[in-house]
């Protein structure tokens, strides 16, 4: 297989229907991608198992202890990518997607409570990676968004139709609209040019919707990505 994720969590049961449906199900089925959960519970050695404390200097919530996690990640494969899915982490994006396919074992590492003991961050070398600027519970979610992202550039994962080429973002751009049957419903007819037959036109019409959509909904993504003089004809005239 390509990628072995090993989820790291007080929560693996969280897991259970995502990774069972849809594509992400099939391509477990197919070993195009392994997925192995552990739970830091498993490491502990009191009585009670415990797995957080009340934080030094006092506050709201509970900490993760770093014992554990550290026993968790020590148990990880060598030349294991540990990610630690928090919210200061840098935003998961499409490129960061991109260069986590390209690892064989990938450790995510999901806080929970408040978060966790920051000593870990000295322990070992972490890639913190946040699903984007909103507040979660903690970072099963995050880990789903990512396990998602990463495994469709993985080999095998989508479908010969699909494939990563045509959408959002591959580009750049936000996608182009979509339209099936009925040709016409409740008045509103699907763009004549989609009916023409006429590849050409077809793609010129569908990047400068892209384009459009992309100006009004994310302007700032096209801060990074410079306009050709056929974008600007496009937006303009
Ligand atoms: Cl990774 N964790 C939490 N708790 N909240 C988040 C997040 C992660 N990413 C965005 N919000």
């Amino acid at each position: 297989t390509s990628v072995h994720f090993h989820i790291i969590t007080l929560f693996p049961e969280y897991f259970d229907s995502p990774l069972s449906c849809g594509l992400m199900g099939k391509a477990l089925e197919k070993d195009v991608l392994e997925v192995s959960r552990i739970n830091p519970r498993e490491f502990t050695r009191d009585r009670h198992r415990t797995v957080d404390d009340r934080p030094y200097g006092g506050g709201p919530g509970m900490v993760m202890l770093l014992d554990p996690l550290v026993q968790a990640l020590n148990a990880m494969p060598p030349g294991c990518r540990k990610v630690l899915l928090t919210p200061k982490g840098k935003p998961l994006d499409q490129s960061l997607a991109a260069s986590l396919a390209k690892e064989n074992d990938l450790a995510l590492v999901c806080g929970r409570y408040e978060g966790i003991d920051a000593r870990l961050e000295e322990l070992f070398d972490l890639d913190l990676v946040s699903a984007g600027d909103f507040v979660l519970n903690g970072g099963e979610a995050a880990a789903l968004c990512l396990m998602e992202s990463v495994a469709r550039f993985l080999p095998g994962f989508l479908g010969k139709q699909e494939s990563a080429g045509e959408e959002s973002f591959s580009s750049g751009l936000l996608e182009y609209p979509h339209y099936t049957r009925p040709e016409e419903y409740a008045g509103l007819k699907v763009p004549e040019v989609l009916l023409s037959g006429d590849h050409g036109r077809i793609a010129a019409w569908r990047w400068q919707k892209a384009l459009e959509n992309t100006f009004r909904q994310r302007p700032e993504l096209l801060t990074t990505r410079p306009l050709t003089s056929n974008d600007l004809d496009f937006l303009h005239g």
